[in-house]
Order: structure tokens, then C-alpha cells, then sequence
């Protein structure tokens, strides 16, 4: 691989294409500028993301004054109620999706990044950022298990434990 390399580490990273990416039909665009990183996707769904889920995955951000509008956001109040949420794996992946993605800011994000392309703020000063990428290991596999159980991958990535669950679910009639 590439500049990016510099330990060689097999990572994993979560990417959520958040809902103004799906509004704008932005999916195909960003799957395949990510594609360019060669790592490969191991999960992949789509999510109507609830209050607890989103709260719980921008928790370090609670005390920061854009936290409500951020939850509205993901939770798509301002586009649709929908997130396809991804996991990326392969050498350096963290780094390398980050490099992808660009800064948080999308005026001060690199043009040809995916934020700079395709972001904006809103007049009332929401990043409306297109995409979400784990920052560093330990947020990355906080997010990746809050998002995903271990048999939605496609593989085993992190230490899994047999456990009975009772409960109700909705299934198809
Ligand atoms: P990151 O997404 O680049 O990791 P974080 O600091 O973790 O950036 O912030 C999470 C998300 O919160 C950002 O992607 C963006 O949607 C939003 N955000 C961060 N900083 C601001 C801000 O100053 N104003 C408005 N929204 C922000
Ligand atoms: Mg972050």
C-alpha cells in the first residue's frame, strides 16, 4: 500500500454515510472513493438510528453546545431517519479512511476529500459532514460493537462469547 503506511496494522474502522450522504444520493460516490483505500468491507447495513443509539455513539460530545442539533442529524430530523452504516478492514484502515474523509469542518476540509466535496454548514451552523469515520482504535471498536452484533460481520473481528438471550422480536408474518 501507499504513503499511508506506516506500521502496517490490520485495523478495522466503522463508516456511517450519515443521512444527508443517502438524501443526496451520495452512496455510489462515497463507496467508491473509499474503494481507493483497497481495504475491504466487512458489515454493512442500514439503520433508523434512535435517540439512545445516537447519543450513546457521539457520547464523548455531550457537553458540547451543537450536541442536540448533532443528534438530530444523525437521527436524520433533517433529512431521512436512515444511516447505512459500514465496517472497513484492512492495513491501516482508521488512518486511512480519516485521510479519505477529511477534516470534520467541511470549509476547512481538503476539496477533494469527501467533506470538502460534499459537505456543508447550515445557516444555523450545523456540519452537515456526509460521512462519520472512527477515530482512533479504541472509539473504533466501541463503535463498530455499538453498532453491529458479531453475526451482522462477515467475520470474526473481535473476541466473542456464547450468551443465551430471551426476548421479543418482531419477525416476518
Ligand atoms: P469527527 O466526525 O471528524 O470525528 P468529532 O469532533 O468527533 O469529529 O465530531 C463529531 C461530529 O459532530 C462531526 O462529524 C460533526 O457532525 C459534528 N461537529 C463537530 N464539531 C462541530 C462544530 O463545531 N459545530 C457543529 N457540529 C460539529
Ligand atoms: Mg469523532
Amino acid at each position: 500500500m501507499t504513503e499511508l503506511t506506516d506500521n502496517g496494522k490490520i485495523e478495522q474502522t466503522l463508516v456511517l454515510i450519515k443521512p444527508d450522504g443517502l438524501v443526496k444520493s451520495l452512496t455510489g460516490n462515497i463507496i467508491d472513493k473509499l474503494s481507493e483505500s483497497e481495504l475491504v468491507i466487512v458489515g454493512a447495513k442500514i439503520v433508523a438510528v434512535d435517540k439512545e443509539l445516537a447519543e450513546d455513539h457521539y457520547k464523548e460530545l455531550k457537553d458540547q453546545k451543537f450536541f442536540d442539533d448533532l443528534i438530530q442529524y444523525i437521527m436524520g430530523a433533517y433529512h431521512t431517519r436512515r444511516v447505512l452504516a459500514l465496517v472497513y478492514e484492512g492495513e491501516n484502515a482508521i488512518k486511512r479512511v480519516r485521510h479519505i474523509t477529511g477534516d470534520t469542518n467541511p470549509e476547512s476540509a481538503n476539496p477533494t476529500s469527501l467533506r470538502g466535496k460534499y459537505g456543508r454548514i447550515t445557516t444555523s451552523g450545523v456540519f452537515e459532514n456526509v460521512v462519520h469515520a472512527s477515530s482512533d482504535p479504541v472509539d473504533a471498536k466501541r463503535e463498530i460493537q455499538l453498532w453491529f452484533k458479531p453475526s451482522e460481520l462477515s467475520k470474526a473481528i473481535f473476541e466473542t462469547e456464547e450468551k443465551e438471550i430471551t426476548k421479543v422480536e418482531t419477525v416476518w408474518k
